[in-house]
């Protein structure tokens, strides 16, 4: 059964940048792919490494092009695009999605960043754009569990070049705006704008700490052709303009995890070759040993 936010949800994702949707997914829906990623060490041997500014990297994976697998199946599910186009309050298409996990005792940390400063350089010209972040597994502060700063999606984007300022700006509005610490049971959901700064800790737990997290751009907000930047921050994913533009999603019955119409996890899935970057000491892409 689809869940499909209320009103004031929507208030409260306008006014704090996120909204938290307990139970968006059952247990019974997502064991399979949790099982199905445990048990391929390699996810087809497309796991890359981003590594934080100490360049200390965690596995991801990224995909654009959904298929008929769990993972191309998920961001085509009206309780996910019915909910997004309900905060967008207009039709949206699939971004990107990518996995990304810290194995237990991972010391890579996720900086504080708004997912924005990347998709700017796509082309988009407007910041109507979110990711859904599922939890694969239950997530703790001791997991490193993903952080939000409510009400920082109204500080329009940020310079994070300007380090010294931008780290200033980080301490400045978690004093001001506080911060959350979004711990999630498997099958829990956040839906946080393009805008939210957000980030997340070291793993110091034993489990590791899987999420699925899928970004949407609002159909309106199509990306403009021939004013892409140099994409420093989101070059390493290695999607194309051609791939970034509007494509129809066609969505999918809400029960199809549930009725288990995928005959696979994502082995159907073609993955991200991510694009090695210069090491500038942020969002960089390295091999995983
Ligand atoms: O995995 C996390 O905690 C955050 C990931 C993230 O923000 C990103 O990949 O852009």
């Amino acid at each position: 059964m689809a869940k499909v936010l209320t009103d004031s949800d929507v208030r409260d994702y306008e006014r704090d940048g996120f909204i938290l949707a307990r139970g968006l997914f059952s247990t019974d829906e997502l064991q399979p792919l949790f099982d199905a990623y445990r048990d391929d060490t390699t996810i087809g041997g497309s796991l890359y490494g981003m590594a934080d500014k100490a360049g200390v990297a965690h596995p991801i994976n990224i995909w654009h092009e959904l298929g008929d697998d769990m993972i191309g199946l998920i961001p085509r599910m009206p309780r996910m695009v019915d909910a997004t186009e309900k905060l967008f309050g207009e039709p949206c298409y699939h971004w990107h999605s990518k996995f990304t996990n810290k194995p237990p005792g991972c010391q890579a940390k996720i900086d504080w960043h708004q997912d924005y400063v990347s998709w700017y350089d796509d082309g988009v010209m407007f910041p109507r754009m979110l990711t859904v972040a599922i939890a694969l597994e239950s997530t703790s502060r001791a997991s490193g569990c993903l952080q939000v700063i409510p009400g920082s999606n109204h500080m329009g984007l940020l310079d994070h070049d300007d380090t010294k300022n931008f780290d200033r700006r980080i301490d400045s509005a978690k004093k001001m705006l506080g911060l959350v610490y979004c711990e999630m049971d498997q099958g829990d959901a956040v839906f946080f704008h393009c805008n939210t700064l957000h980030g997340s800790a070291a793993n110091r737990s034993t489990s590791s700490r899987l999420m699925l997290f899928t970004s949407y751009n609002a159909v309106s907000n199509e990306p403009v052709q021939d004013i892409t930047g140099n994409n420093k921050w989101g070059k390493f994913m290695g999607i194309t303009p051609e791939e970034r533009k509007y494509h129809p999603l066609n969505k999918v019955s809400d029960d199809v995890l549930q009725k288990k119409c995928y005959q696979s996890a994502f082995s159907n899935t073609p993955f991200k070759q991510p694009v090695e970057t210069p090491d500038d000491g942020y969002l960089s892409a390295v091999p995983l040993q």
